[in-house]
């Protein structure tokens, strides 16, 4: 479609109730969109009512913000990010973009002269939950970032219809629930049908001869999907820039099933529109595996090449040569669900765009950079080499002309190396032959990045060495971040509010500057301050836990917090077996002096995933007959928040004292809940895992919880041959433990329930648990100790916060920007642009 230019509409000033900021117009733009955006009055309307009234409002803020930035940026064709991901877990918008305005105090004081409760309407939004976890949430946190640092940017994913799903627990099980986040509207986005692009899939392909003599390849697809962009404004904290996140949605076209529709096959073409509707219908629920299913790379093809015919377009139309692509994008793959792109954006240089194979390899090449994030075998995608042929006929020949270069480039660095070529090679020639996304994607970006030192570390070692000794020069480490903004400043406001009156508020953009609290850790009226705001928290959390577990809690008791998706690897259940051994010590003698503790657990698994679904089952088993044991006498409450969310973590975080990075060695590639633990004053428990290592360097090792094996040792422990049952044993706590879970003790005398859970401890435990239990629970005694001193708490609890700098997510997208992207940033005036130039 052509935009029309209309010097009379360019001239038009905007309104002043859609972008004043005071009081008062807040509260005439407020009702002004519930009486003619929502279409209701406040005697009949209903909070959510009100929630989308005030959702308009703040969006009418961004939106004179986000056309000016988008002005400016195409006027100027500014090199720009395309982050390309399959999740982006933004959580709720609504109080983010107050916070990112400067505007929460205005708009809470306008809704309450309206008699309207801010927190209530925050309440209200259904959160995008459009991501799994660590991964999806890191996007969100990126997007954030590059705002904030004003460096242009698009987020590129998939607008799922269902996000993850909710979750409920039943007699102590995960129950899984439809996510329906759409079904009230989402206020914050605007469709983009104009800018439409279509997919094709399946199919065959034909050679044939162009008017030039040349060989080109036709691509006859079985099928075609139309994507449509859906955008949401990104704002930045306290800048005017507002950059994009567009998700694509999968639909019909129009006109591809009219010859079925003219033959009279009205429910066959309503059948192929389903099933084209079904590309952005739900989230895959698996954190950290990969199944190999046809619907998933269907998904990642189709948002991949939406997203890149998308680019191009822009690059046409800011008449950007094509072979300048690299030039304008640089385009971040989030692990290797966008990895589809080096075969993709080969194919539509070359057949789309008629280019040669060698400058499309180098444009390829130039613009992709691949960002790894996990070190699981399970997890790294590969595709069955039939079922890629049947979907994507194209881009496999595409990714066998790749690979038979590449081999070349392999034999001619390293010859005579056969078992080198086989390891490397594209295809996974073994048994059943796969496509390797991973070596694609290292193959075709010019930059391999993990998320933590020890992570880039371990896949240059192990995972990615082959790859590391072909392109040393291509990789690099970029530990990951969170933002400040959401993860305190909206989250923490008491405690952002007590930190800014000591030292300023430049922390919240510089989170550095946090190392001048260390100047206040002796001051006795400082620590008596942060004491009582941790402790306030802590008692809204326990009435929270009181409305929805029904359980009361000691609010005195240390808050020993694991929220994470559940597997295996992140080990719940050594958590589990700490709780049992307190629980043990009590009964064999019920006097005895423990610190109580409060053990709260969040987190889902994944549906298909038996046994995380059973640690989620013997937690509520425990919590059943701890809370409820008369000998306990409240000194140990166990309690699981189901549903765990991004608006469930930000409340979640604050409250705690213990943050739980348990993970074995070696597993975790980063962790990220980790740092917004210890932002939010927790001290951390954990193994020299992922992040955990810098966290710990940064805050200093006496300031830190650390035991358990490190990733060598795991190593040399499983190649020594590791035997769990020798622990068993030899260690009478871990014996009693695990014969009371064996007994029925937690299953009302059922011994089998938690048979399967047992036996793989027993007999392979493949995470080590016992070979950590020890050094967990001597190292859980020394916290129990180190609490009973509260002003030594204290003291390291600000030292943890001071020192959480280098954990800004600003920090990690500026090292991306001066490493991989080579991009400045682009500050935004407001009013400059939005009247034409005349
Ligand atoms: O990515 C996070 C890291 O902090 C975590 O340590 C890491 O576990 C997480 C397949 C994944 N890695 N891989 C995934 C997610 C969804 C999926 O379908 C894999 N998530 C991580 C951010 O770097």
């Amino acid at each position: 479609m052509q935009t029309v230019p209309n010097h009379q509409v360019e001239n038009l000033q905007i309104e002043d109730d859609r972008t004043g900021l005071s009081v008062e117009c807040l509260k005439r733009a407020f009702l002004d969109n519930l009486f003619y955006v929502q279409g209701k009055f406040p005697k009949i309307a209903t909070k959510n009512d009100y929630y989308m009234a005030l959702a308009y409002t703040v969006r009418d803020r961004l939106l004179q913000r986000w056309i000016n930035t988008a002005v400016i940026y195409t006027e100027r064709a500014s090199r720009t990010v395309s982050y390309l991901s399959a999740e982006f877990l933004m959580g709720p918008h609504l109080g983010n973009n107050l916070v990112n305005l400067g505007i929460y105090d205005q708009v809470k004081q306008a809704v309450s002269e309206l008699g309207l409760d801010l927190e209530d309407l925050l309440e209200q939004e259904e959160e995008p939950g459009l991501g799994n976890g660590g991964l999806g949430r890191l996007a969100a946190c990126y997007l954030d970032s590059m705002a904030t640092l004003e460096i242009p940017s698009l987020g590129y994913g998939i607008r799922y219809e269902f996000g993850i799903f909710d979750q409920d627990i039943r007699d102590g099980w995960q129950v899984e629930i439809t996510d329906k986040w759409l079904h009230c509207g989402n206020p914050w986005e605007i469709a983009r049908p104009e800018w439409e692009v279509y997919v094709k899939l399946g199919g065959h392909t034909e050679a044939y001869t162009d008017e030039h003599g040349r060989y080109r390849v036709r691509w006859i697809p079985y099928q075609v999907v139309k994507g449509v962009p859906h955008d949401t404004p990104i704002l930045g904290y306290k800048t005017n820039t507002a950059n994009t996140l567009r998700l694509w949605t999968a639909e019909a076209p129009e006109s591809f099933d009219f010859g079925a529709f003219n033959s009279g096959d009205y429910l066959g073409a309503v059948q192929a529109k389903m099933v084209s509707e079904n590309l952005s219908k739900v989230l895959y629920p698996n954190d950290d595996s990969s199944q190999g299913k046809r619907l998933r790379l269907a998904q990642q093809i189709f948002f991949v090449s939406c997203s890149l015919q998308d680019m191009i377009r822009i690059v046409f139309r800011q008449n950007v040569p094509l072979e300048k692509f690299h030039e304008k994008f640089v385009v971040q793959l989030n692990d290797t669900h966008p990895a589809i792109a080096v075969a993709e954006l080969m194919r539509l240089l070359i057949d789309e765009h008629d280019m040669g194979w060698d400058q499309a390899w180098s444009i390829t090449q130039k613009s992709l950079a691949y960002t790894n994030h996990t070190l699981l075998p399970e997890a790294l995608e590969r595709w069955p080499i039939s079922l890629f042929r049947s979907l994507l006929p194209r881009h496999l020949e595409i990714i066998y002309e790749i690979n038979y270069h590449f081999l070349e480039e392999v034999k001619a660095k390293f010859p005579g190396d056969s078992d080198r070529l086989r390891r490397m090679s594209l295809i996974d020639e073994s048994g059943e032959k796969y496509v390797r996304m991973a070596h694609l994607a290292c193959v075709g970006s010019h930059s391999i990045n993990g998320v933590a030192a020890l992570h880039t570390k371990l896949l240059q070692q192990d995972v990615l060495r082959d790859f590391y000794q072909m392109y040393p020069e291509k990789f690099n480490n970029k530990t990951n971040g969170v933002t400040p903004r959401r993860f305190m400043v909206l989250s923490n406001p008491r405690l952002t509010n007590l930190i800014s009156s000591k030292i300023g508020d430049s922390w919240i953009k510089h989170l550095k500057d946090l190392k001048k609290l260390e100047a206040f850790v002796d001051d006795p009226e400082f620590c008596h301050q942060w004491r009582s705001i941790k402790s306030a928290i802590k008692h809204d959390l326990v009435a929270y836990i009181q409305k929805q577990n029904g359980i009361s809690v000691n609010p005195d008791s240390i808050f020993d917090i694991q929220a994470k998706r559940f597997h295996e690897y992140k080990r719940q259940h050594l958590n589990a077996l700490h709780i049992i051994t307190l629980y043990n010590r009590i009964k064999a003698n019920p006097d005895i002096d423990i610190t109580p503790r409060t053990f709260i657990f969040g987190g889902k698994a994944a549906p298909g995933y038996y046994m995380a679904k059973l640690i989620i089952k013997l937690l509520n088993s425990i919590a059943d007959v701890v809370n409820n044991d008369p000998d306990v006498r409240d000194r140990l409450k166990v309690v699981f928040l189901k549903d765990y969310s991004v608006k469930f973590a930000q409340r979640v975080y604050p409250a705690a004292d213990l943050s739980e990075q348990i993970s074995m060695a070696g597993k975790e590639a980063s962790g990220t809940g980790n740092m917004k633990f210890a932002l939010n004053g927790a001290l951390t428990i954990g193994t020299l895992d992922g992040a955990n290592v810098e966290i710990r360097d940064e805050v200093g090792a006496e300031n830190f919880f650390i035991f358990g094996l490190t990733a060598p040792e795991v190593y040399a422990l499983k190649a020594r041959g590791y035997r769990p049952l020798d622990y068993y044993h030899s260690n009478r706590e871990l014996k009693a433990v695990i014969d009371r879970i064996a007994s029925g003790h937690f299953s009302h005398g059922d011994t089998q329930l938690f048979k399967p859970l047992l036996d793989s401890l027993l007999h392979r435990d493949e995470y080590l648990l016992f070979a950590d239990y020890q050094a967990y629970i001597d190292c859980q005694d020394n916290v129990s100790q180190v609490y009973r001193d509260r002003d030594r708490w204290t003291r390291m609890s600000i030292l943890n916060v001071a020192r959480m700098g280098k954990f800004s997510s600003d920090r990690s997208i500026r090292d991306y920007c001066q490493d991989i992207w080579n991009i400045q940033s682009v500050p935004i005036e407001l009013g400059e642009c939005i009247q034409a130039k005349e």
